[in-house]
């Protein structure tokens, strides 16, 4: 390891020019940046997201409540261009003030109800239509222990591990390391959990699923930072079975598309206002 160069000053300040990939948009305060209301669109449930792993949890527990039959789950998903700032809009902040995708406003309800944090929106939608959360105390508390298990751990795989390893202007060992370290021991946890069990919290499929697949799932089979390899994620071969089995849902195929603006044009959604949005993707849809 390189020797440190760098000496922290008495008092940080605010370098607006990092040269990171986030540079533009990451800030040391909150708030709005600019005065502007977000769209409503003509269904219960106005989601405000993009297709990062957070933004999927959502769209994929919506496609699957809807699946299920569920028809108040109808929504309308807007894109967020995080890279634009859009989350700093005066109208976004009203609906999550921590300025991060995915929010939700449930207008199915008098006064609306707003919801932000993606663990959050999941256990709203779950208890408000009674899906993939189990009723049984023990049930839903392992449910539970692993959705906030996903919450806590998400961040050393994106914030930590896939910003060093994917977005960092340039490669620091000592960080690499350190979160590499993490992911695995992480994905090992979940390794062990699914060697017994078909789903996380046990023989259901659960909003810890739901919540776990865009991150895990994603990691193991290439979906984020293409680090699969660099992992050597044919090691954990119950998590590449879980994700392999939840990545063939009908559901999760079309959630993962919803507010998604890379990849391959036809798993792009940028706006999902209809179920039909899904058979009629033109090019014109695409660039709403
Ligand atoms: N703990 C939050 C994290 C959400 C989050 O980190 N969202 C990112 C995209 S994955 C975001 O909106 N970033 C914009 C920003 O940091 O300005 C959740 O689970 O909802």
């Amino acid at each position: 390891m390189s020797e440190q160069q760098y000496q922290p000053p008495k008092v940080w300040k605010w370098n607006q020019q990092d040269g990171g990939t986030w540079s533009s948009i990451n800030r040391p305060i909150a708030g709005p940046t600019h005065d502007k209301t977000l769209p409503v669109g003509k269904h219960p449930l106005q989601l405000y997201s993009l297709a990062t792993p957070n933004g999927q949890k959502v769209t994929i527990m919506l496609e699957e409540l809807l699946a299920a039959g569920v028809s108040g789950a109808e929504y309308d998903a807007h894109l967020i261009r995080i890279g634009e700032g859009d989350q700093f809009s005066s109208g976004f902040v009203e609906v999550n003030p921590n300025s991060k995708i995915p929010a939700l406003m449930d207008h199915s309800v008098n006064p609306p109800v707003r919801v932000f944090e993606s663990g959050a929106i999941l256990l709203y939608l779950a208890e408000k239509f009674g899906h993939f959360l189990p009723t049984n105390l023990a049930g839903r508390t392992e449910t539970l222990n692993w959705l906030f298990w996903l919450q806590g751990s998400a961040p050393y795989i994106g914030g930590g591990f896939g910003h060093f390893y994917n977005y960092a202007p340039f490669k620091i060992e000592y960080a690499i390391d350190r979160f590499t370290m993490e992911a695995k021991r992480l994905l090992d946890v979940l390794d062990r959990q699914l060697a017994h069990h078909r789903y996380m919290a046990g023989e259901h499929y659960t909003i810890a699923d739901i919540a776990t697949w865009p991150w895990y799932g994603n990691l193991v089979t290439g979906g984020v930072y293409n680090a699969a390899e660099f992992l050597d994620a044919g090691n954990y071969t119950n998590v590449l079975r879980w994700a392999k089995e939840i990545g063939e849902r009908p559901a999760v195929k079309r959630g993962r598309m919803v507010n998604r603006v890379q990849g391959p044009l036809n798993e792009q959604l940028h706006e999902r206002h209809d179920a039909s949005d899904f058979d009629t993707q033109t090019e014109d849809k695409k660039q709403k």
